[in-house]
């Protein structure tokens, strides 16, 4: 069977990389993630995204690329990753976040953030593209 595809959102806005910290559930509360959600059924992964994105956090984006690879988290699911540029709104914790901040390059390498695990590779990758590397 092919893994449910959970997609994420490394968005980028003048030199900084969206983080949101999840309020739920109880055993992820408290980390930081890119912000994203499931697929649902005949969504493509960009859709899902521009949804997920605009319900959480109240923004319009739109999907740049997808960082290459795939991380496995709970059994049956998979994450993805897409960059995204910031179309309009400021993201506000609406839904399934209690914080949002944004990170600099430099706040990035400080590893100023308790990322979820499975976001870590991503997130590095984004950092690298916000720093020109
Ligand atoms: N992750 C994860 N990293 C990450 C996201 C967006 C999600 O590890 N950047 C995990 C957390 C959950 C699963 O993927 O175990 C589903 O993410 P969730 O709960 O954000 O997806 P929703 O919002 O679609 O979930 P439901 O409200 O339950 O449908």
């Amino acid at each position: 069977m092919t893994d449910r595809v959970v997609v994420a959102g490394a968005v980028l806005d003048r030199g900084r990389l969206l983080a949101a910290r999840r309020s739920a559930p109880p055993e992820l509360a408290g980390r930081w993630e890119l912000p994203g959600g499931k697929l649902e059924r005949g969504e493509t992964p960009e859709q899902a995204l521009v949804r997920e994105l605009r319900e959480e956090l109240g923004i319009e984006t739109e999907p740049v690329e997808r960082i290459p690879g795939e991380w496995p988290l709970k059994p049956g699911y998979v994450l993805q990753v897409w960059t995204a540029r910031l179309l309009s709104g400021e993201p506000l914790p609406l839904e399934d976040h209690d914080e949002v901040r944004w990170l600099t390059a430099r706040e990035l390498e400080a590893d100023t953030v308790d990322w979820l695990d499975q976001d870590r590779p991503a997130v590095a990758e984004a950092a690298r593209r916000l720093s020109g590397g």
